[in-house]
């Protein structure tokens, strides 16, 4: 088999950038090792910013985003009792959409049916070869036989876990990681959500985030310890955390009821430069992973394909490799800056036993200077909203 590029992953940075590619006339075969039920099961992002909207309206999948998606026009920061309100529509002239990651990605393999973009779910072994050469391809097995996929170029949109970014030489990149010392513990529930905006609270006892999927459907999470255990947190634990955590305002509105998911997530800031390697470019979290505090990851992988389809179409339509040449340093630009927002955010609003009461002093302080400075809460609307491309 032989197609113009072989992307391996087919969550929202492979899907999307097989959309753009397809679309433009590129052939594309999308290799996923999971099956597209476990892919939508995955309940992750749910915040949305401009770069991801554009690009869902430009392959015009955007309809049921607009229709279904909650606009969102500001947020919170609560410390204790109080809640500070960061206007992103006065501060910014931007909103935010609010629709699951689970969502987009429906949309998305719903539309590579439909489209004819080649997705072949449930691969086994999927190894890169040859990527330093014009001929790389990729060794793969499904239903119980061996394949081999020759192309032009390799996208490895394949996560954190995946080959591609293994199949880069040590010598040849580097890694640049932060491990926070706790996780988040979400549950997803239908029930209303307790404020008509997202609530990042600080808290004594850690952090915590009011979210939600819908008017019905609400996700929360709360900063625990890496060594807690699902089993030790039955429903009604995590509600009466989230009504201390959350503050008072919050936990008199908050309806509680059954998780229908649960789940822990580590926290880690990662940027893998750089992230081409001759014919193999990375994008999305196969090249870096933001703690989820900023809402960045999703919409880093946006900018990442954007930026790269944009590149493999001026190559395969004019025969210019500039846009190939400058990918990794044009995408790691906008990733330094939202690692750094991701990570501020992150160590604001969690609880860092290491810090002892100076730090946590001193976060008591910012949110105070945040809550007086319109200049400080602009920073924040700037970078929550998402910077432009
Ligand atoms: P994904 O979604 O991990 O997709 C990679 C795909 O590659 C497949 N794969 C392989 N395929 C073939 N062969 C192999 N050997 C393979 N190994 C892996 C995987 O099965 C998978 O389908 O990466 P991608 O596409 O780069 O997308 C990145 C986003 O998923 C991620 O950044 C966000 O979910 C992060 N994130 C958030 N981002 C936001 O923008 N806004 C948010 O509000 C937000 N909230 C979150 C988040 C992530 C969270 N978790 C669980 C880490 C909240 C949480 C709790
Ligand atoms: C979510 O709804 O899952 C969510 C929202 C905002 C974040 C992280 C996760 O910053």
């Amino acid at each position: 088999m032989k197609t113009d590029v072989v992307i391996v992953g087919a969550g929202p940075a492979g899907l999307m950038l097989g959309h753009l590619l397809h679309r433009a006339g590129i052939s594309v075969v999308i290799l996923e090792n999971k099956s597209a039920d476990y892919v939508l099961s995955r309940i992750r992002a749910g915040v949305l910013e401009k770069v991801t909207i554009d690009l869902l309206d430009e392959l015009d999948l955007g309809a049921r985003m607009h229709k279904e998606g909650l606009a969102h026009k500001g947020f919170f920061l609560a410390d204790g009792d109080r809640l500070i309100h960061i206007d992103l529509q006065a501060l910014t002239g931007h909103a935010v959409m609010v629709y699951g990651q689970t969502e987009v990605t429906r949309d998305l393999m719903d539309a590579a049916a439909s489209r004819g973009l080649e997705v072949i779910y449930e691969v086994e072994n999927v190894a890169l070869h040859d990527i330093e050469s014009d001929a790389p391809h990729v060794t793969f097995r499904k239903d119980g036989a061996d394949h081999r996929l020759d192309a032009r170029f390799i996208a490895g949109c394949d996560g954190f876990h995946g080959p591609s970014r293994q199949a880069i030489p040590d010598s040849a990149g580097k890694a640049y990681e932060k491990i926070y010392p706790f996780g988040w513990l979400g549950i997803l529930a239908d029930v209303p959500p307790c404020a008509d905006e997202l609530i990042y609270a600080t808290h004594d006892r850690g952090f915590a985030l009011a979210s939600m999927r819908s008017m019905t459907r609400s996700r929360y999470y709360v900063q625990v310890d890496l060594s807690e255990r699902l089993e030790d947190w039955p429903d009604e634990r995590i509600w009466d955390e989230l009504r201390l955590r959350l503050g008072p305002e919050a936990s008199e509105r908050m309806t509680t009821g059954p998780s229908i998911e649960k789940s822990i997530a580590p926290l880690r800031s990662f940027v893998f430069e750089p992230m081409r390697h001759g014919n193999l470019f990375l994008a999305g979290d196969a090249a870096h992973i933001v703690p989820p505090t900023g809402a960045k990851g999703l919409n880093l992988a946006s900018s990442d394909v954007a930026y790269l389809s944009r590149a493999l179409i001026r190559f395969f339509k004019d025969g210019r490799r500039d846009g190939i040449d400058t990918y990794s340093q044009t995408a790691l630009a906008r990733v330094w800056k939202s690692e750094r927002f991701s990570w501020s955010l992150t160590m604001l609003m969690h609880r860092f036993p290491e810090g002892g009461d100076f730090g946590r002093r001193m976060q008591i302080a910012e949110l105070e200077y945040i809550a007086g400075s319109t200049a400080a809460r602009t920073v924040i609307a700037e970078n929550y909203v998402g910077l432009p491309l």
